[in-house]
């Protein structure tokens, strides 16, 4: 290969990915007109969590916790790259085929946006196919002056492109495309502003039904424990949205209908905070937590009872003779939860939230107005951005996570942590405190043990029970002696049933088994 060949391959990549950049800042542009969610990487990254199976989901929450949406969307742009650079180099040998190529990529995410199931329609396809045209004329041009004066190259001259042309383009390409890029990103982050605004204005009112106070002797002392009350920066978040939601609390709507309901109805959020409040501490528990996992989180929820929503609508349980079992929720993003009517109106608190720990719903969980259902795990039951409750049978539908072979129903198991020491901690010998927390929403928990080694089993002091929908802090004095030790815990609920130690992966209904430290005590 002569030094031309290898400088106009390395120029031919470049401009693969040169068009590639041009097509996504376009498509952003385009998004910004249409709807940010139909942008290419957005959409492409929904369908690929939801065509993710669920063992390699969890792995992924597992993982990178929060930040998984971030490691995807990263993962999808490096895949880009590599595809552009390459599109590039097949761009110089048929120039066409190259186009055609970035052209492609403009349908998978077209296909991708307008099958995402908050699509509004064949619309939602325009953003990748506005920035695919982009990408694929520019390459074409960028590669045409590439091979401008081929035919004097291979006569033997030293550098037998358009080499101004070419960089005329490519310069004025990269400038538009960082142009259209940043006005995009900008239009699309100020179409928020709307629901960051509303959230501002929202004055909660005081509730009617106060939550009851948490007794003194609820909260423990012990450093390095879970606090009773999750601040609200500190909450787990799990959900499947790659733009969170920014939903317009005065724009905002909610229709309950569906099997049973004799009056369907329609509220607004200022008509939810014009009825009676109620406000109670429940914690909340992803299914996908491993036993000692961090997807727990305990909160002061304010927001009305949905039984009472429901009762006016005419609905009755099915052990009242209604004929819908199942309430199917679903969010303005199209995620959909299905939780047991019976359970929704047993007379728990269960409600439609707007309130979290004294403040509106922060967005990522859920602003305006999500659901909480004590005792069940958050994917049948705690629905954020919640828009639609329709009343059905568990034979006739089976909701997102139910499709993905998760359980219909899924009542939180018994669990408990050690929060403190840390797992390889060197503690000094003497008294160590070993604290944490267990929970087993709405039966309560009656008794947490310690076991060191294998030892007998030794109670821990509980911390006054608040209700039996929170978890509740334990501590225990250990007399610890040098060597390698380890920990693990067990609760018992207020049925008398004990936390099992036969270990059970997350999915289908939730992870079980005990958790264990191990440390070394100098
Ligand atoms: N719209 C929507 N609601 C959702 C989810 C989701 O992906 N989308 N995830 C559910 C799951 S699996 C859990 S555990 C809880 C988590 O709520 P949080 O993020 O406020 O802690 O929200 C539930 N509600
Ligand atoms: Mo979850």
């Amino acid at each position: 290969m002569t030094r031309t060949n290898i400088c106009r391959n390395g120029l031919a990549a470049v401009s693969g990915l040169l068009s590639g950049c041009a097509a996504l800042a376009v498509a952003e542009l385009v998004s910004a007109a249409v709807r940010p969610e139909a942008g290419p990487v957005t959409a492409v990254g929904g369908a690929a969590i939801d065509r993710t199976p669920a063992g390699v989901k969890d792995w992924a929450i597992r993982s990178f916790g929060t930040n998984d949406k971030l490691v995807l969307q990263l993962g999808i742009l490096a895949t880009l790259a590599a595809f552009a650079l390459m599109l590039g180099l097949v761009a110089l040998r048929f120039r066409r085929v190259g186009s055609a190529g970035v052209l492609l990529f403009g349908v998978v995410g077209a296909a991708s946006a307008v099958g995402r199931p908050d699509s509004t329609g064949a619309v939602d396809g325009l953003p990748s196919f506005a920035g695919a045209i982009a990408g694929a004329a520019l390459l074409y041009a960028l590669v045409g002056r590439l091979t401008a004066r081929r035919e004097a190259a291979d006569a033997g001259a030293e550098l037998g492109w358009d080499r101004r042309g070419f960089l005329a383009t490519a310069g004025a390409a990269a400038l538009v495309s960082a142009g259209a890029g940043a006005l995009g990103r900008g239009l699309n982050t100020s179409r928020g502003k709307d629901a960051v605004a509303s959230r501002a204005a929202v004055n909660l009112p005081a509730p009617g039904s106060p939550a009851a106070a948490v007794p003194a002797g609820a909260r423990l002392r012990a450093p390095g424990i879970s606090s009773f009350t999750t601040p609200n920066k500190d909450f787990y978040r799990v959900d499947t949205a790659l733009v969170v939601p920014k939903v317009d609390a005065t724009r905002w709507r909610l229709r309950i209908h569906g099997k049973g309901v004799t009056r369907p109805v329609t509220y607004t959020f200022q008509d939810l905070l014009a009825r009676e409040l109620i406000e109670r501490d429940i914690t909340l528990t992803c299914v996908s937590n491993e036993v000692g996992g961090p997807y727990v989180g305990n909160a002061r929820w304010i927001g009305v009872r949905l039984a009472d929503l429901l009762r006016e609508a005419g609905v009755r349980p099915p052990r009242r003779g209604g004929p819908a079992d199942q309430l199917v929720a679903r969010s303005v993003d199209g995620m959909t939860l299905g939780t047991p009517v019976d359970d929704v109106m047993d007379g728990r608190d269960a409600m439609l939230a707007v309130g979290m720990n004294g403040e509106p719903l922060p967005l990522v969980h859920g602003f305006p107005v999500r659901m909480i259902v004590p005792g069940l795990y958050g994917y049948v039951s705690a629905c954020k951005w919640i828009e639609d409750i329709e009343l059905t049978t568990f034979a006739d539908y089976d909701p997102y996570w139910v499709k993905r072979k998760w359980a219909r129903k899924a009542p939180i198991k018994t669990q408990s942590r050690i929060d403190t020491p840390k797992p390889f901690a060197r503690p000094a010998a003497g008294t160590v405190m070993v604290a944490g927390v267990a929970w087993a929403q709405h039966r309560g928990i009656g008794r947490v043990e310690i076991r060191v080694d294998d030892g007998p089993w030794r109670p821990a002091d509980l911390a006054a029970q608040a209700t039996t929908d929170t978890w509740r802090q334990w501590s225990y004095p250990w007399k610890a002696t040098p060597g390698s030790h380890t920990l693990t815990v067990r609760a018992t609920d207020r049925t008398g049933e004990l936390q099992t130690d036969r270990r059970a992966r997350t999915i289908p209904d939730g992870a079980s088994g005990r958790h264990s430290v191990v440390v070394t005590v100098d």
